[in-house]
């Protein structure tokens, strides 16, 4: 079989990184041909990313490409989601885009609700209520009187404004699409509704593509700067980044019975956890509105039930602290502090409210503790190490859940992504979960992303021969659960603490 060459270009909160893979038919090799540090960057009053600079790191990553292979059969955006720009006239780009975690979005649940009712917009959206969802950023622009909605000609999510640069074409990709909270899941298309009732403008959300169509060419312009002689084509991949790596989990077989949802759940881990299954249809009902849980869009007419979990931006913002007052200590010295300090001391609920803004971490993560009646832990080590157990816990709380929801047994959690690194918390898994995690692969996002422009282009014929791809191609590490009577015991402490 012909091999055939795509470039993935995978965008973190923490990170982007420019992937190649070559696909034979059978197996997928992977090459990292391009990393660079992502973060917020505060300008005055708002919290942004560097849009300019992201740019070119994609351009750096496809040039260094470039450099070792002549052509490319594809290649692909993915990022976080919510997060959008706004095109305007003669294709000026309007303004830089503001990051999910910036304060704007404060209040901006009761200004939603006293338009649409906040059960009306579950039903249509089966959207989690975060405070960042694309809709309550564009409210957000909008009571503020923002002279940016008024000159907009196109709404374009973050990889699609990262598409648009590169090849001039405004298109909305439907999973990061139904990051919005203004998509209709059953319709897949956007909420005429909800616009209506919030008084946003319709008109500019853009024309929706499924993943793994193609956008467009690379701009002439673009492949000169980076050194591209041959056409070189821009493939939508699955660009919500959570999307791609539900994609790329190694699950193989069919499901149980025919439709019914599989016995496996993926938990996507990175800044955030993302724990869920992957099902046929939105669910959207009274339990899944009151637990918070998801609809986003999938691949191949799938929908992720997902549940967003804080996770390690816990740890990742604890360590920004300490590093700010000249504690400087890595990822690895961390987890072994940690794994070396008391079990079960102190438990927070990773998804309390207070955790989502940038900050201090250590002080908001002691306020909790001292508000629960508990003793906040005294070092880096216990504190790293009361995030992941209640980490962990949170993912037995939400697979409870999960389960008397779909009606099924969860027998196998899939842990993916770059957190798949993190072996304490995967053991922590699968011991507060009482059920095998199967780690691996790190870079699933890249992976997703690249197997789906296989599959747009022909190369793949379904997500299931996709997944038996990844299960061939990468490793996976079996973790069997442990200790499960003191993680019984801590589970029932934790209850106590989540409010739901
Ligand atoms: C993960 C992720 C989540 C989304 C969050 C904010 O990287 O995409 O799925 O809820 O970032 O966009």
């Amino acid at each position: 079989a012909t091999t055939t060459d795509y470039l993935a270009l995978d965008l973190g909160a923490e990170s982007g990184r420019g992937m190649l893979g070559r696909f034979d038919g059978e197996r997928l090799g992977l090459e990292e041909m391009h990393r660079f540090p992502n973060g917020p960057v505060q300008m005055l009053d708002t919290l942004y990313w560097d849009l300019p600079r992201l740019f070119d790191e994609m351009k750096t990553a496809i040039g260094k490409t470039a450099a070792v292979k002549g052509s490319l059969d594809g290649i692909g955006v993915d990022t976080w989601g919510v997060d959008f720009g706004l095109v305007g006239r003669n294709d000026t780009l309007l303004g830089n885009p503001v990051h999910y975690r910036d304060a704007r979005t404060e209040g901006m649940f009761d200004a939603a609700f006293k338009r649409i009712s906040r059960d009306r917009l579950y039903e249509i959206t089966g959207l989690q209520f975060l405070p960042f969802n694309t809709v309550y950023q564009l409210l957000a622009l909008k009571l503020s009187g923002s002279p940016l909605l008024d000159s907009a000609e196109t709404l374009l999510m973050m990889p699609d404004l990262l598409g648009w640069l590169l090849t001039g074409e405004r298109a909305g990709e439907r999973t990061d699409s139904s990051t919005t909270q203004l998509l209709d899941p059953r319709t897949g298309e956007w909420s005429d509704e909800i616009c209506r009732a919030l008084d946003l403008p319709r008109n500019i959300l853009p024309r929706l593509i499924d993943p793994g169509s193609e956008l467009g060419m690379l701009r002439k312009s673009v492949a000169a700067e980076v050194g591209v002689s041959q056409p070189l084509t821009v493939i939508a991949p699955p660009t919500h980044d959570t999307a791609s790596a539900v994609a790329a989990v190694p699950a193989v077989g069919p499901p149980a019975a025919p439709g019914a949802p599989p016995d496996w759940c993926y938990l996507s881990s990175g800044t955030w956890s993302l724990l869920g299954v992957e099902v046929g249809q939105p669910v959207i009902t009274p339990e899944t509105q009151r637990y918070n849980f998801t609809n986003e869009g999938g691949v191949a007419g799938t929908t992720r039930l997902l549940k967003n979990i804080m996770g390690l931006w816990l740890v990742q913002e604890s360590r920004r602290t300490w590093a700010r007052a000249g504690n400087e200590m890595s990822y690895e010295q961390l987890m072994a502090m940690a794994m070396s300090s008391r079990p079960f001391t102190a438990l927070i609920d990773p998804d309390d409210p207070s955790f989502l803004s940038h900050g201090d971490m250590p002080s908001r993560i002691a306020a909790f503790c001292k508000r629960t009646g508990q003793t906040p832990p005294d070092a880096e080590g216990p504190l790293v190490r009361t995030c992941l157990e209640s980490l962990a816990l949170k993912y037995r709380w939400t697979i409870e859940r999960l389960e008397g929801i779909v009606g099924t047994k969860i027998k196998t959690i899939h842990i993916v992504g770059g957190g798949s690194k993190n072996t304490l918390l995967c053991q922590f898994a699968a011991d507060a979960c009482g059920r095998p995690v199967h780690g691996g692969p790190v870079e699933a996002t890249a992976i997703g992303n690249i197997l789906m422009q296989a599959l747009g282009r022909g190369r793949l014929g379904s997500l299931q021969e996709l997944r038996a791809v990844v299960a061939r191609s990468f490793p996976v590490t079996v973790y069997e659960p442990r200790n499960t009577r003191a993680w019984d015991d801590a589970a029932g402490r934790f209850e106590q603490l989540v409010k739901d």
